[in-house]
């Protein structure tokens, strides 16, 4: 089918099919939309890897839910195209468009209380991260969307109990062979850890901070040479640290 550019201008934002990590499950419980999460107002990625946005995201919702979690749980995010879902029945870039291919990661940073703090100054960490598999050649946002959405990863079991933001980052690298155009998407939960760890991991970094416009996993050409994002096979670095390993 073919599209005018009036037609796609119609469509809005859907011209632009991004996404937004909007809900929170906690061992298959959905703890409803926008509950205990600081998401951003709109979908448009956040492009300057110096922008405050890197954090959580541009401005918008706000929460003061604080979910409990224990260590070691399994927790989902619930990615959609806008906030509430599909754009439109049937929305072909729910939950992310196809060709936003791309590593999906989990950071950590303690913070005194999850519901009220500030986002300058905070000290993260990965705790997890799906970015490319060599063999099957498919992305953490492939399994993003063969999930219709939903991310899920264990909480590590031996963080020290106490109150979090959860940073979820998708990134998505179909444009990122030019300097500024990978797009970072990104929203922030509030949990309340329980649990007996005592980890408080000592090497942290900063957002804005943690990535450069050119680290080698953001300034990428993920094409092959068949011209489909498939790395030809070679394996993908994303950016920031190692997930901390227990
Ligand atoms: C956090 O979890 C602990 C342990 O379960 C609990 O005692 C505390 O009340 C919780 N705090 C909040 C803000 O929910
Ligand atoms: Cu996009």
């Amino acid at each position: 089918m073919r599209f005018s550019l009036a037609s796609l201008l119609a469509y809005g934002l859907a011209v632009d099919a991004h996404t937004i990590f909007q809900k929170v499950s906690v061992n298959g419980k959905d703890n409803g939309q926008l509950t205990g999460l600081r998401a951003p107002g709109n979908n448009n990625p956040v492009q300057d890897v110096t922008s405050q946005n890197m954090i959580c995201g541009q401005s918008g919702s706000k929460s003061s839910s604080i979910i409990n979690v224990a260590a070691g749980d399994r927790i989902g995010s619930y990615w959609q195209h806008v906030i509430g879902g599909a754009q439109f029945a049937g929305d072909p870039d729910n939950p992310i468009a196809k060709s936003h291919k791309g590593p999906v990661m989990a950071y950590l940073a303690k913070v005194d209380n999850a519901a009220s703090v500030g986002l300058s100054g905070l000290k993260w960490f990965k705790v997890w991260q799906d970015t490319f598999d060599t063999s099957s050649r498919k992305w953490g946002v492939d399994n993003m969307m063969s999930n219709n959405g939903w991310v899920y990863f264990n909480l590590p079991t031996c963080i020290a109990p106490g109150q979090y933001l959860l940073r979820m980052e998708t990134l998505a690298l179909h444009s990122a062979k030019t300097q500024g155009a990978a797009q970072f998407y990104q929203s922030c939960a509030q949990i309340n850890v329980s649990g007996s760890g005592t980890l408080l991991p000592s090497s942290t970094v900063s957002f804005p901070g943690a990535y450069k416009a050119n680290d080698p996993g953001i300034l990428i050409n993920i094409y092959g040479l068949k011209g489909v994002p498939d790395m030809d096979g070679k394996p993908y670095t994303a950016p920031g640290p190692a997930p901390i390993s227990c």
